[in-house]
């Protein structure tokens, strides 16, 4: 796929998928908008400006691997897929109903495209951790790109990857926090305090890089610096918005997992119109 580096290119890019968000919640009348709002800019700069895949060939062996390990955030990996030319767009609106391939959650069995059925938090890393194993035997130089919510941390299982991950120096893997703040149904500080991340992580022998994930300069950066290192295992942790781009979602935990009606989807869709 042609990168894309300019950043008022990304811009509009991310606006569209936030615009496909909303508007696939809204027609499915359920789902999760906080999550995907959070994660739309950084994870655009990472489909169009640095994955390598392509959606002519999408099971080439060559491509770059995405795990949405938050697989509840799926609106948001739909939209690209379809920005990207996976699918057409049109389909986005088949969300959440029957028969559709574009489940609440990540299907692997309905949707071949994706590396993984995803949804139950904490298990994406080691899926990550199994498919980076694989890529090193096979003396495949693809990536890994696995992305986390800061909420999942809360999963035991991450943290037994994240050990493993390092014991095996799989530095093919670069992991990415959505650290939005906010889990289900509250702030994640007062569900399990995740005091001082970046120094846990750096503990365990992690180089972390920490970003606002709603800077396009920064987001660049940080991914070109994470590819640039090949003799560290990397993390990129994303501070964010949950709900980013539309005012009356933003921080607000009650957006996490809920759909607009009409008047709301109406007043989200002017404000992501009127930029
Ligand atoms: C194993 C498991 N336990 C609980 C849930 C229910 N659940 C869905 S989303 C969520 C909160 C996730 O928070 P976070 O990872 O911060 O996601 P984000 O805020 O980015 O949407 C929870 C607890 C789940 N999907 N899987």
């Amino acid at each position: 796929m042609n990168k894309i580096s300019d950043a008022a290119e990304l811009r509009a890019i991310a606006s569209d998928v936030r615009k496909d968000i909303i508007s696939m919640i809204y027609n499915a009348g359920s789902g999760h908008p906080g999550g995907s709002l959070s994660a739309a800019d950084f994870l655009t700069v990472l489909f169009f400006n640095f994955m390598n895949h392509n959606p002519k060939n999408p099971s080439n062996e060559k491509r770059d691997r995405f795990i949405l390990s938050k697989g509840h955030a799926c609106p948001v990996y739909y939209s690209l897929l379809a920005r990207s030319g996976y699918f057409d767009v049109s389909e986005l609106m088949t969300f959440r109903k029957l028969n559709s391939r574009l489940q609440g959650h990540p299907d692997k069995s309905k949707f071949d495209l994706m590396e993984t059925t995803s949804g139950s938090l904490g298990q994406g890393l080691s899926i990550s951790a199994g498919i980076a194993f694989g890529l090193r035997l096979d003396k495949n130089k693809a990536k890994v790109f696995c992305l986390l919510g800061d909420g999942e941390l809360d999963e035991g299982q991450v943290w037994e990857s994240l050990e493993t991950i390092i014991k095996y120096k799989l530095n093919n893997i670069i992991i990415m926090i959505d650290n939005n703040k906010i889990q289900l149904d509250g702030y994640v500080n007062d569900i399990k305090e995740l005091k001082n991340l970046d120094h846990e992580l750096t503990d365990i022998g992690y180089k972390v890089i920490r970003i606002d994930g709603h800077d396009y300069e920064k987001i660049v950066t940080a991914f070109d610096d994470a590819l640039r290192i090949s003799n560290e295992n990397v993390i990129i942790i994303f501070d964010t918005i949950k709900g980013k781009g539309i005012s009356f979602m933003e921080n607000k935990p009650e957006w996490h997992g809920k759909a607009p009606n009409k008047e709301e989807y109406e007043k989200a869709m002017k404000e992501l119109e009127d930029g």
